[in-house]
């Protein structure tokens, strides 16, 4: 008998998601043999950003995310210098860089130890990591406390790593330096210093303690180096520009196809997003994000999620580390649950050590901004890597105000519901054949689900009231 598992919401990740899965015994062996993946919010950025002045959009786009505002800040700049065909300063490109580049570090600590490791290991009996599943955990009582340690220190270098954005940021979420034009910080040779100082405990966390971990992980629960696969296409949009013009980037962009090797280049206009099993106008399916409409229609037959499913040349693609790792040709050992982990975590080193670099290229006391002037008609789009992986903001300008503006991040593209052809999304693809030994403790179904990293906070945001008896009612006027 097929039973159907509810896990509502999933925890240990940013934002509200919904995962159903249906288990059927497969060759005797329980298992998951269809996945629905859904976002029960509304986002609202994109209808909320019409009518206002362009030069807002980065500092509201930020946002969208507690965990991941530096990308949205700098992919609302960048399309802001392409509608209004303005340059910034070498140094404001280099400050962005060492911003964005502790965002990531951050972020992907972050998931590791505070998102999936509880997953894999028990903490101690008490809060907050109690209450906890009785399931499957294989690693002896020493190795759970060092684990649980590097929780603890995790913290920390996740808090480092934010103050390290924030040395030139000036704060971490939601930098206000991040601005079309440029930057608004102009650096000083103590903010070079001291960043640096971040820098080196920041590598040194990775290097000894998260890398180590993720293969320590890996080799207790060797399965998993096979479950969890997917739809198989990766694609990246690419980020960190490392020249003026943006042409030559640190994380390359491209895409991948299931079962090829070569890395193709993008068109950026086989990006589509589809709406048929989402809660949006069917009208609008299958638009190119340059014309996309977000025309919310709830309840809708056949729909289940908030998040459009967006597609390249009509088909699903993951997008994140493992992606971007892949294309640059630096990890080439699979797609599956823990080559995710193992390529995040390579790839918070591999950033880590490149930041030291692009330090050295800040020049202390200089220009980081140049006047940028709103122009009153453009269309432009700003495209960057979070730490998810591709984003994308498109914008229109009329008249000097924002006419039209979509946002498709990362989560979009993975936790994706079915599209027009009901094609699964890739974690809902992911999850199909996953074993499931407890249908009242699922842990497998999240140790898949975590491994993308999903955030609904970026992908959707205003929640509707599912509790109508528990929905605020604000009291009227006095009459008494
Ligand atoms: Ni809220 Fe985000 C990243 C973006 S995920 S974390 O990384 O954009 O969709
Ligand atoms: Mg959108």
């Amino acid at each position: 008998m097929p039973t159907v598992i509810t896990i509502d919401p999933v925890t240990r990740l940013e934002g509200h998601l919904r995962v159903d899965v249906t288990v059927d015994s497969v060759e005797g062996k329980p298992q998951v043999v269809e996945a629905r993946v859904s976002g029960t919010s509304f986002r609202g950025f994109e209808t909320m950003l019409v009518n206002r002045d362009p030069t807002e959009a980065p500092h509201l786009t930020q946002r969208i995310c507690g965990v991941c505002s530096v990308p949205h800040g700098v992919a609302a700049a960048l399309a802001l210098e392409q509608a209004g065909q303005s340059t910034i300063p070498e140094n404001a490109r280099v400050l962005r860089n060492l911003v964005l580049g502790a965002n990531f570090i951050q972020s992907h600590i972050l998931h590791f130890y505070q998102f999936s490791l509880l997953d894999y290991v028990g903490g101690p009996g008490m809060p907050p990591w109690e209450p906890q599943w009785d399931v499957d955990r294989r690693l002896n009582a020493e190795d759970s406390a060092r684990l649980v340690d590097h929780y603890r220190l995790a913290l920390q270098a996740a808090r480092a790593t934010n103050e390290m954005a924030a040395v030139f940021a000036g704060r971490q979420p939601h930098s206000p330096a991040l601005v079309p034009g440029g930057f608004t910080n102009v650096p000083t040779a103590d903010q070079v210093a001291l960043f640096r100082k971040y820098c080196g405990t920041g590598a040194e966390f990775i290097r000894r303690v998260y890398v180590p971990d993720v293969d320590f992980i890996a080799s207790r629960y060797p399965e998993y180096s096979k479950l969890g696969r997917g739809c198989g296409n990766l694609l990246a949009f690419g980020g960190f520009a490392l020249d003026a013009a943006g042409r030559e980037l640190f994380l390359t962009g491209g895409r991948m196809t299931e079962g090829g090797r070569e890395v193709q280049p993008l068109k950026l206009e086989a990006v589509t997003e589809q709406v048929t099993c989402s809660w949006y106008d069917n009208g609008s399916t299958n638009r190119h994000p340059a014309d996309g409409v977000t025309q919310a229609v709830y309840p809708k037959e056949g729909a289940y999620s908030w998040l459009k499913a967006p597609r390249y040349e009509g088909e699903p693609y993951e997008t994140g580390p493992l992606a971007r790792m892949t294309i640059d040709g630096l990890y080439r050992q699979g797609i599956s649950v823990h080559d995710r982990h193992r390529a995040r975590a390579a790839e918070a080193l591999r950033i880590a050590e490149a930041l030291p670099r692009w330090l050295d290229q800040v020049k202390p006391d200089e220009a980081v901004y140049t006047r940028y002037a709103v122009p009153s008609e453009a269309e432009a789009a700003g495209l960057t890597e979070a730490p998810r992986g591709a984003l994308g903001h498109w914008l229109k300008i009329r008249q000097g105000k924002i006419a039209h503006y979509q946002v498709v991040t990362p989560t979009c593209w993975n936790g994706s519901p079915r599209d027009d052809r009901q094609k699964p999304g890739p974690m809902e693809k992911a999850l199909v054949g996953t074993p499931v030994a407890d249908a009242k403790q699922p842990v497998e179904v999240l140790r898949v689900v975590h491994s993308f990293d999903p955030c609904l906070a970026c992908a959707v945001h205003v929640s509707r009231p599912v509790h109508p008896a528990r929905a605020l009612v604000f009291p009227g006027p006095r009459t008494d």
